[in-house]
């Protein structure tokens, strides 16, 4: 599950949730970064405010550092049990925030991807899609903000270019809902998205 900033992930994540569960299927939920103690802890390192500036290549490194922990202890164990995983957030948000918001160089994020991830890829993504200041507003409720979200506008509009770009290059794997429309109506694409994940994997699998 990708998107901006307040667009609903951990919302709807949750519902996606439940709706795969009550369809049988055995789903691990997670999250990025963090979904470890490790990964936590390294969360904690990037999102908290510091009286310092971060240099884009640590915050890269970190933020590959507390996947590659999650790869090895949630992710990997999960799928080889047959498990679903649905994680809030993954690479494709380091595409988004590090060289979409940061400018840093994409091949160097796809070196580390292929180092951390082998072959391992997201089958299936969703994009909560919404104008940046609807997301803003809605985090914003929350009060006290983070590093990131202490970030300019102009960062978080190059981080939905950079997803809304990834969407395009990545057709075949991406579902965009348009996550501004009230709950109740995203809800009900989430369920129409949920149910081609189903079928696709019914068919591939042959299983009911
Ligand atoms: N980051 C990175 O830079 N590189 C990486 O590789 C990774 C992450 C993996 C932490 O992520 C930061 O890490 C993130 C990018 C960076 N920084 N930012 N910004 P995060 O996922 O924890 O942070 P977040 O995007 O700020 O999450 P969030 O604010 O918790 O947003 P959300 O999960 O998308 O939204 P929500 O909590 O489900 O909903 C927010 C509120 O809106 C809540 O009150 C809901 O009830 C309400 N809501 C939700 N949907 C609706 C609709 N449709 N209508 C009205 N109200 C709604």
């Amino acid at each position: 599950m990708e998107g901006g900033e307040g667009v609903g992930k951990s919302t709807n994540l949750d519902f996606l949730r439940r709706y795969l569960n009550d369809s049988g299927i055995e789903i691990v939920t997670t999250r990025e970064p963090g979904g470890t103690a490790l990964g936590e802890e390294i969360r904690g390192l990037l999102l908290n405010v510091r009286g310092e500036p971060v240099s884009a290549d640590a915050e890269l490194l970190l933020m590959f550092a507390a996947r590659a922990q999650h790869i090895f202890e949630v992710i990997e164990p999960a799928l080889a049990s047959g498990k679903w995983v649905l994680s809030d957030r993954f690479t494709d948000a380091t595409y988004a925030y590090q060289c979409g918001g940061r400018g840093i160089d994409p091949a160097s994020v796809a070196q580390l991807e292929q180092l951390v991830q082998g072959d391992l890829r997201p089958d299936y993504t969703l994009l909560l899609d919404a104008p940046v200041e609807i997301g803003m507003a809605r985090a914003r409720k929350r009060g006290e903000l983070d590093r990131f979200e202490q970030e300019a506008l102009a960062f978080f509009e190059r981080v939905r270019q950079s997803y809304l770009q990834q969407a395009r290059e990545h057709g075949d794997r991406y579902r965009v809902i348009d996550a501004s429309q009230p709950l109740a109506a995203v809800e009900k694409a989430m369920e129409t998205v949920a149910g081609e994940l189903l079928s696709r994997w019914r068919r591939t699998t042959g299983r009911q």
